[in-house]
């Protein structure tokens, strides 16, 4: 099966935490078993400035600071992957974001719990829009 050529991006990471339990490959696996195309991969840690980038519209939140130690804390994986409707079909496929009621068969809700950590360790981000997505591929995979 082929998309058509309007099909979207979304931006995909594999956070820290995600990370460290190994489960990058059940990510990505869940997300091709469903259908969309890997386009970009790349294992990197963040600095401070790119994560507040990154995370530009929750500065002032008080998760903020937790926020970006949390993402800066060790290697992501960042993908961007390809399909129609992959932003919000990746986002059902992530579930909500406290892991804790995140439904089961998601990838939150099988995978992630909470640590009582100060900031919700999910194992996965992935855009919520289009402007969105087309603002964070460019942060991580700039000139795609
Ligand atoms: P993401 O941006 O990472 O895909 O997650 P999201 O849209 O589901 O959630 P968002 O509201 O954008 O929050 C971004 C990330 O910040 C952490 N967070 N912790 N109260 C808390 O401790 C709290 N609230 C948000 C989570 O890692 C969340 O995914
Ligand atoms: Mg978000």
């Amino acid at each position: 099966m082929t998309d058509t050529p309007q099909a979207e991006r979304t931006l995909i990471l594999v956070k820290p935490d995600g990370v460290e339990r190994g489960l990058t490959g059940e990510v990505l696996r869940r997300v091709e078993a469903k259908g969309y195309t890997l386009v970009a991969l790349e294992l990197r840690t963040l600095d401070r400035e790119t994560a507040a980038r990154h995370y530009a519209e929750h500065k002032g939140k008080p998760f903020f600071e937790p926020l970006l130690e949390f993402i800066t804390s060790g290697p992501l994986v960042a993908a961007v992957f390809e399909g129609q409707r992959v932003i919000e079909g990746f986002r059902s496929l992530a579930g909500a974001t406290d892991p804790t009621v995140a439904a089961p068969g998601s990838i939150r809700g099988d995978l992630a719990r909470d640590w009582g950590k100060k900031v919700i360790a999910n194992i996965v981000h992935g855009s919520d829009s289009p402007e969105s997505a087309a603002r964070e591929i460019a942060i991580y995979f700039p000139g795609l």
